[in-house]
């Protein structure tokens, strides 16, 4: 058998287009949306010859492979590597990087830990937030969007919502970093973002530690399972990673995706001003059409066939979530950004029994920051244009010039 990227090496499946072009490729990540057509374009897979795996980017096969756990699975890893041929970079995570029956015993404890009604306890808290910053950034003049509000804003209520004792913004932004580009190849960005690993995974793991967790945060509430034996302290711990991995630079680029989306459509801008009350369905439409997750691998557990494809057992697909939120076979106008819409069924938080267990805290944080805009700021003006930040897994926003015009 033959490997490749850390994975076995597969040759195209019969009737399956074989494209070589880089998914990972810095320019194609920083404008994604013409790769997203030609890959549906294509077929419900295509092969991608140098990486020696499938891709989809269709809505319903994507759809498909995504909610299947059962043919799909993620124990393999979620990124280009196959942890049954090689040591992932950190120990698997316990709910992403696992399968049934075990990760339902860790969801369970997860997803109590993030229930709507802990994160329902935060309302205020990310609403004043919210309120407090947006008025800063009013009495500010132009400011540096990324760092000024879209992490700014998670900066402060994540780590209280979680119970750090101590926050470090920094840190927490660039483990996210590492986490994600992790998931790609073993390519520049990948390896520069290693590169800071000996820095900020001790200060990680030490964060995670039940000692470093305030009452009354989801960290704290992790290990409370631990007291009643229904997972292990060091399981606890892992959970507690979990949420450090997964909830700074997915709500960052969130964010920021928001900003950028509403900055570039002042028609959209002016409606949300209007009725703040198109808060949260305008963030919904934000996720769809930015998907700030853009893609996550699965690997086929066995023989099988989707879309007509026949997909041998080891194969890994990437699942471009991306370009399934924006399949005009399934969306009216896809590329248009329509903040009423109410996108049900995006797949920006996954599908299936791994979609994501913070969407709750996220939406939350969404609909704070954009509530808060939405009764302060009329208009949004761009005063130096919008810079991507190319990661293998995420799409972000690396800077942008903004001005809030008041009310
Ligand atoms: C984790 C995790 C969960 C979701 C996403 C993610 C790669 C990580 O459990 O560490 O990002």
């Amino acid at each position: 058998m033959e490997m490749h990227e850390g994975h076995i090496a597969i040759d195209a499946p019969e009737g399956v287009a074989s494209w070589d072009i880089d998914p990972y490729d810095a320019a194609l990540l920083a404008d994604p949306a013409p790769y997203y057509a030609e890959l549906r374009a294509k077929g419900p897979f295509v092969y991608l010859t140098r990486y020696r795996m499938l891709v989809c980017g269709r809505y319903a096969e994507t759809r498909e492979v995504f909610g299947d756990h059962d043919r799909f699975v993620s124990s393999r890893g979620v990124g280009l590597q196959d942890f049954l041929y090689g040591e992932p970079w950190r120990s698997p995570s316990i709910v992403l990087e696992a399968d049934p029956p075990y990760h339902t015993r860790t969801r369970r404890v997860i997803t109590r830990a993030l229930s709507p009604r802990a994160v329902a306890a935060m309302k205020d808290l990310f609403r004043a937030e919210a309120g407090a910053l947006v008025d800063r950034l009013l009495a500010h003049g132009p400011f540096e969007a990324v760092s000024a509000c879209a992490e700014a804003f998670p900066a402060t209520v994540f780590p209280k919502a979680v119970g750090l004792r101590e926050s470090d913004t920094r840190r927490l932004v660039d483990y996210g970093a590492m986490v994600f580009n992790a998931l790609g190849p073993d390519n520049a960005l990948r390896s520069r973002a290693m590169a800071r690993a000996g820095d900020i995974v001790p200060w990680i793991n030490a964060a995670c530690a039940r000692e470093n967790l305030v009452a009354g945060g989801f960290g704290a509430a992790l290990h409370a399972a631990a007291e009643d034996e229904e997972i292990t302290p060091q399981e606890a711990g892992m959970l507690v990673r979990s949420l450090l991995s997964a909830g700074v630079d997915t709500t960052v680029s969130a964010l920021g995706n928001a900003l950028w989306c509403l900055a570039t459509n002042p028609g959209a801008m002016a409606a949300l001003a209007a009725d703040p009350g198109l808060a949260r369905p305008c963030f919904e439409e934000v996720l769809r059409v930015t998907s700030p997750v853009h893609s996550f691998c699965r690997t086929a557990g066995v023989d099988t066939e989707v879309g007509g494809v026949a997909i041998r057992a080891g194969t890994k697909i990437l699942c471009c979530l991306g370009a399934a939120n924006l399949d005009e076979t399934h969306w009216e106008a896809a590329s248009e950004f329509r903040i009423a819409r109410r996108p049900m069924g995006h797949l920006a938080f996954g599908v299936g029994i791994h979609n994501c267990v913070g969407q709750t805290l996220a939406r939350a944080e969404g609909e704070a920051l954009l509530t808060a805009l939405a009764e302060r700021v009329a208009r949004i003006e761009i005063t130096a244009p919008p810079v991507w930040r190319p990661n293998n897994a995420i799409r972000a926003l690396d800077r942008m010039g903004l001005r809030f015009v008041p009310k």
